[in-house]
């Protein structure tokens, strides 16, 4: 097995050799020294080493793709096994004894395809989207949520789902939650005119909390650019059903709340939102889930909890929002239980600007 390069010539351009190392390649790992052996990746049995090379011509052309092919031979645990170091060209593996005990884990070195992921973040290609919501008593604009999509370099749009699951895998849900926030605030200060009595409702991933000081510094700073005024500032909790520690998630949201934002949990009454986190979160506005909303034009039980909520949420001095509101038998429902604030397509649907 050999595809003996050695003299500098022979390298093509872009093209670097990655070693792949570990214990008992030929008797643990056969598949891998199978499939070397067809495409003539030069194997050291003296030192359990694969040479491979990747990238120029070669038909693995990165990192990434080479590992990903890994991924597809091999199970979790044998990945996490492999170590590998970049050789350098042109030198015998012998020479490089000081690079290969200083071999890393493999795929530390290439981690999940992150899609567009990092390329969106690192060059801000978020937009906040406006949704409104009207207020019952004298059906006038009450706020907006602010939703968050993704756009690729060629200008289609990602939804969020999609990029907080990328996040999620890479470990960049705080710089993905913190970067949506600050872009809410700073669209919402462009877009919005009278920031002194609209309600800006931003989502709020309670698991990429860190440290709440520094995240309330940033958000912070943020809103007082805009011109947004903290008591206008409404964090929506999402994806409760995720929060194992939810004392630390009160201690956060009271600290936001003594510093004059609003709390708002959202989803309630969907398997994202149970009750009992509206007794432990003490929040400030209620979101009745869509799904509940919609099962009333139906069922009474879903009509009667809507109602029993409602009844709740006021006899707690909280605001009580309806979503999903599509219809008009929707809205006349949502008023008929005394919702305090409305929201749903019937009313607007997600839009760039914050239309009324
Ligand atoms: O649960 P939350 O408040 O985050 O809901 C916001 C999401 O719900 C957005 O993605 C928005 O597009 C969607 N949404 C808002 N209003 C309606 C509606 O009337 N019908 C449906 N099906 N989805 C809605
Ligand atoms: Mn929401």
């Amino acid at each position: 097995m050999s595809n003996g390069h050695g003299s500098s010539c022979e390298c093509r351009s872009g093209q670097r050799t990655l070693a792949i190392l570990t214990r008992n390649i030929a008797t643990e790992f056969p598949e891998l020294l199978m499939f070397a052996g067809q495409v003539g990746w030069r194997f050291h049995e003296d030192m359990d080493l694969l040479e491979i090379p990747i990238g120029g011509d070669e038909p693995t052309n990165s990192l990434f793709e080479f590992v990903n092919f890994l991924r597809g031979l091999l199970d979790a645990s044998r990945m996490n096994s492999l170590r590998a170091t970049w050789l350098e060209q042109g030198k015998d593996v012998h020479e490089q004894i000081s690079r290969i005990i200083h071999a890393g884990s493999l795929i530390d070195m290439a981690p999940h395809d992150s899609g567009p992921l990092l390329d969106i973040l690192l060059r801000k290609r978020i937009e906040t989207w406006f949704q409104p919501i009207y207020r019952t008593d004298n059906g006038g604009l009450w706020g907006y949520e602010c939703l968050l999509r993704g756009r690729t370099e060629d200008g289609d749009l990602i939804q969020p789902v999609e990029l907080i699951e990328w996040a999620r895998r890479e470990n960049l849900i705080f710089m993905l939650d913190r970067m949506s926030r600050e872009c809410h605030l700073t669209n919402a200060g462009k877009k919005i005119s009278d920031l002194d009595t609209t309600y800006i409702l931003i989502n709020y991933l309670p698991s990429s909390i860190y440290r709440p000081e520094f995240c309330l510094r940033s958000t912070g700073a943020a809103a007082k650019a805009a011109g947004i005024p903290a008591s206008q500032i409404v964090f929506e909790v999402v994806e409760t059903e995720l929060i194992t520690d939810m004392e630390h998630l009160n201690s956060v949201l009271s600290y936001y709340r003594r510093n004059g934002y609003k709390v708002a949990l959202d989803d309630i009454g969907s398997g994202f939102s149970s009750l009992s986190v509206l007794g432990d979160l003490n929040p400030d506005i209620v979101k009745i889930d869509i799904s509940l909303i919609q099962n009333a034009r139906t069922s009474t039980m879903h009509a009667d909890i809507c109602k029993s909520l409602v009844g709740l949420g006021h006899t707690r001095g909280l605001l009580v929002l309806a979503e999903g509101i599509e219809t008009e038998e929707d809205k006349q429902f949502a008023m008929s239980i005394g919702a305090d604030l409305l929201q749903g397509y019937l009313l607007g649907r997600p839009n760039p600007e914050p239309v009324v």
